[in-house]
């Protein structure tokens, strides 16, 4: 498998709760490399156009809130299967799934509020990267 590019979020109920710096441990340690990071806070029509594929769900307005309801921190991951590797680190959408010494097993508060994100393939990946960082931000 070659170096892959994946796109992640460190989600409000995260960063309110002060765990930055202790999900960016757990994604170093699955070796993956945080090429870029930034701390911004969405308005919610900004986190109604990342999570557009959504819009017909019944979740979507409630998901769209929380997304801009405090900071968050987004971020571009690099290394080895990076997509797959990042979706096993954080675990299953729903804490209550979630494999033990996963990010959402350890700090997800619900399906909802789960903690983080990350890009479910290579297509989507790209997309989520460029509507958040420029490539002169992308430091490898
Ligand atoms: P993500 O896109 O955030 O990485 O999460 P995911 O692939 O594991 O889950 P997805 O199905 O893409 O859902 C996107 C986000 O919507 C919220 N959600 N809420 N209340 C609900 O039933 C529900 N289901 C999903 C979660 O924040 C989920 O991560
Ligand atoms: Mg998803």
């Amino acid at each position: 498998m070659a170096i892959q590019r994946t796109f992640s979020i460190i989600k409000p109920d995260a960063t309110k709760r002060n765990l930055t710096g202790a999900i960016a441990a757990k994604l170093e340690a699955a070796g993956l490399r945080i090429i870029a990071q930034k701390r911004i806070h969405l308005t919610k029509a900004q986190a109604g156009v990342f999570y557009e594929v959504h819009k017909e769900r019944p979740f979507y307005d409630e998901l769209c809130e929380f997304m801009a309801s405090e900071p968050i921190v987004v971020q571009v991951l690099e290394g080895e299967d990076a997509i797959a590797k990042n979706r096993e680190v954080m675990g299953a959408t729903n804490p209550a799934e979630a494999a033990d010494g996963t990010i959402r097993k350890e700090y997800a508060l619900s399906i909802g509020e789960n903690s983080v994100h990350g890009s479910d393939a290579e297509e989507t990946a790209a997309v989520e990267i460029a509507y958040f960082f420029s490539g002169l931000e992308l430091v490898g």
